[in-house]
This record gives structure tokens, sequence and C-alpha cells, in this order.
């Protein structure tokens, strides 16, 4: 138990998993024919002449997102449909034969400047799953015409955070079968993009399991290896070979990373969920859910949830025909930007001092106070109980507490707060998993003691940082 615990400790995530774990919260943007016919699966033979988003502005998009606080934007360059936002040279079915700037423009181009003038970072999403393309089920031909594809959006864009795959194909039983190459794709990603991450159908970050925003109490990210293997196979993929891929694990599956799961296995990988969801009911947008926007509380919760659950939030905020993402998103957007921003803007523990039951040469307490993700507090090696106490200076009101585990490590399993009031330690949180950042929230209480205990881990805890706010108090 020992060597495996030991074991489990020790797996790391690579730079491109912790670049996007820093990145927290990102959009999705879905935006092709389905936004003119009110569909959510196009059909293949849309013609190009519909879409025309007359008043298109990627600026408006990025500003959309940045007032959310969101890092960056996934956008669907082509979906199933296989109408191409950008004027690929391996098929006429595309903006080439829009009437939008006379079929001369480029979406994917013109968001991608976007985002650089904006500071956020831009990715894409290319579905393998595509009913227009004649080529399609036709496995070596298909696969030429998607890596091509693919080419062409990893060349010609500039920097690509991540690479985003679906594993969705509504294939029926007498439908066109085709055999993606996964290796083959991932291999010119790593070849063009190395620092991309690729997403969902990729080795890098996992589906969290559904489309609705709901988040696992204990999301881990040391997680059994055969589950990454399982996820190039959706089981929406109806993909009769690839079903010998499928072990035991599902992304959908409650628990993918407690003690008691990743004993059972002989290989561990780092593969940190993202939650995805739609800020309206569908993907694309549809007039008839301009009032079906998500509501403050609704987001706020998906978003501690994600965030501040130990995985990333990927919100889809789908434009209009107009080409703009509509006027009641935008608002329901900036709202939440400015209720999480004025929630972790002024850290209470700032000018705290610490003291822990015991500690590593080398890493001090008082390293979870200092702002800086690369310094931590860990006690020896083989002690996995621990506790440390937080002195604010002075007694405080607060009703947030941010934990982060130092960036290679998912080792804490349970930990307990408490503050300390008339000389009595009271029950404030307790959680399991930290690992990139928990957010505890709790009703407001006036203190100057904070007691972090740490009552399982695996094989040496480590804090890097320990913050502390008073802010709105999310109704969850
Ligand atoms: C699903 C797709 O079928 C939806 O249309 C959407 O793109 C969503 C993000 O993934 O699998």
């Amino acid at each position: 138990m020992n060597d495996l615990i030991q074991y489990a400790a020790q797996v790391k995530p690579s730079d491109r998993q912790l670049a996007l774990q820093e990145m927290e919260f990102y959009a999705f943007i879905h935006f092709t024919v389905n936004t003119y016919t009110d569909e959510e699966w196009g059909h293949g033979h849309e013609d190009p002449v519909i879409f025309n988003p007359v008043q298109f502005d990627a600026d408006q998009w990025v500003d959309s997102c940045r007032e959310a606080g969101m890092t960056g934007l996934i956008l669907t360059c082509k979906h199933h449909d296989g109408f191409c936002l950008w004027p690929s040279q391996y098929t006429e079915h595309s903006v080439k034969n829009s009437p939008w700037k006379n079929g001369q423009g480029d979406i994917v181009k013109e968001v991608a400047d976007a985002c650089r003038r904006g500071g956020i970072k831009f990715g894409i999403y290319l579905s393998p799953w595509d009913r227009h393309e004649p080529t399609y089920g036709n496995s070596p031909l298909y696969n030429a015409y998607f890596m091509s594809q693919l080419r062409e959006l990893l060349t010609n864009y500039g920097n690509i955070f991540c690479v985003w795959f679906d594993g969705a194909c509504g294939e029926g039983p007498n439908g066109k079968r085709q055999e993606y190459d996964w290796d083959a794709y991932y291999s010119l990603i790593r070849e063009l993009q190395p620092n991309a991450v690729i997403s969902v159908c990729g080795p890098d970050i996992r589906w969290c399991g559904n489309e609705a925003g709901y988040c696992r109490e204990s999301e881990w990210s040391v997680v059994p290896a055969s589950l990454r293997a399982n996820e190039k196979i959706q089981e929406k993929s109806q993909q009769a070979d690839d079903r010998e891929f499928a072990r035991r694990y599902n992304s959908e599956d409650q628990d993918l990373g407690s003690r008691e799961i990743i004993s059972q296995e002989r290989e561990l990988v780092w593969y940190p969920a993202e939650v995805n969801t739609s800020i309206r009911p569908g993907w694309f947008y549809h007039a008839s859910e301009d009032d079906k926007v998500k509501s403050l509380e609704e987001l706020l919760h998906i978003y501690y949830g994600s965030v501040g659950g130990n995985a990333s939030f990927l919100l889809n905020i789908p434009p209009d025909q107009r080409g703009l993402i509509h006027e009641n998103d935008r608002a329901r957007l900036k709202e939440l930007g400015e209720t999480i921003s004025n929630t972790f803007r002024t850290n209470l523990a700032d000018q705290a001092t610490a003291k822990a039951s015991e500690t590593m040469s080398g890493h001090d307490v008082m390293n979870i106070l200092d702002g800086d993700k690369d310094t931590y507090w860990a006690p020896e090696a083989g002690t996995e109980q621990a506790m440390i106490e937080v002195d604010l200076q002075d007694e405080k009101e607060f009703n947030h507490i941010v934990l982060q585990e130092y960036r290679y490590s998912q080792r804490i399993e349970r930990f307990e707060l408490e503050y300390e009031q008339d000389g009595v330690w009271k029950s404030l949180w307790s959680g399991t998993v930290i690992g990139y950042k928990r957010i505890c929230h709790f009703d407001a209480v006036r203190s100057r003691y904070i007691r972090l205990k740490i009552t399982e881990s695996r094989w040496c805890p480590t804090i890097s940082a320990f913050k502390v706010y008073k802010g709105r108090q999310p109704n969850m």
C-alpha cells in the first residue's frame, strides 16, 4: 500500500496541463449554419449562403469573455455539419461560399486576432464527425482530409492553447462508419502546437462526464490510466471497433480517484477534469432561449464547483445571427465577472502568520501566505496528517477560504477547517480534494485564528496557498 501511495503522490502534470488549469475559466463559442437554421446538430446539406453574420464583431466576443473574467476562447471552427468557419482549401463547404464579406472572410482569423488583441488565449474545436464531407466513412481518405484541415488551423492562426475533440457521432447502425486515426491527429498537434492541450477525446484534459454543469464533490486529477484510453471513445460514438478500449471506468463514474479506486490500479495518470456547459439550454443560439440564460446564482454554483473544485470551467456563449453575443448573455457575463472579482479582490490573510505541526526543511509554512505558487509548505515525507494554524493578526470577518496544493501534487484526501471563537475551535468546512484549488465558503464568521487539519493524505501533503476573503456568499 505504501508503495502505491508514494507512486500516486508522484504522478505529475505536464506543463501544458498546468497552464490550462491555471487558466481556470474560459469560453466555448458554438457558431455555424445551425445559428441560422435553429438546429443543434446540422445535417451537412445546409447551403453556405445562409451564413451571414452582418454585424459580426470578434472584439465584442472577446470583450464579453474578458468582462466575465475568462482567460481564453475555444471556437467551433467546424461542427458536425461540416461547415468551415475558415476558407479551408480542402472543401467548398465554408465561409468562402457565404455572402458574409463576399466570401472573402475568415471567422477563425478574426477571432484568433481579437483574442490576441484582447490578451486572452485562442483554442479550436474541430468536429471529427462530419456530416457533409463525402469522404467521411472512407477511413483513410477522411483521415487525410481531417489532418489537412487540422494542419491549416494549427499553422495559420498563431498559438493555440487547446484542441478540443468531441466524441459525438450520431451515425445510426446503417450510417457511415469512420475509424478516426487519433494517434496521427495527436502527433500532428504535438508537432505543430506542442503547448496545446488535447481535450476530451484526447490525452490531456478529461470531460467531467456531463454537460449540465454538475460538478463532483471529489474531482481527482490522478486517475486510472485506462480512463484516458477510454476517453478516445465516448459511448455516443457507436464505433464497435473502439469498444475494446472500454475498460472499467467511464467519465461519468462518480469516483475516479479515491484511494479505494487507485489501489486497484497499476498505472495512474494525471488527467484533470474540465466542466463544460452552455449559458443557455442549447449549444447554439436560438432566439427562443433569449430568456433562458442561466442565472447568476446557477453560474456561480458551477464556478465554485469547477474552478473551486479542482476542475476548469468551459462555459459556452453562442453568438446570435447578427454575429454578436446577445445583450442578455453579455449582461450576465459581466455580472458574473464583477461578482467573482469583487469576492476575491482582498485577501484578508496577506498580513497573516502561520505555524505548522511539522515542516520539512526548505518548505516553511509561511510559504502558504506569500502569494508565490512555486513555494509551498510540506511536512516530512511519510507524514500523512498535519495541522496548520493561521493568525490573521486581528479579528476579521470572512466567508471564503481558498486553498491550493503545490502544483505537482494531488495528495490531500481529507481536511477540515476550523476557526477560533472565545477560546473554542469551531468547525467551518470539511472536504476531500484540494488539488489545484478548493474554494471553501460558509456563512460569515468573525475570528483571528483559523486552523487547517489535514486528516488523510498521500505520503506528504503540500499547501502553496491559503487565502481568506469576505465576499458575496453564494446561495447553495
Ligand atoms: C457534444 C456535441 O454533440 C454538441 O453539439 C456540443 O458541441 C457539445 C460541446 O459536445 O458532444
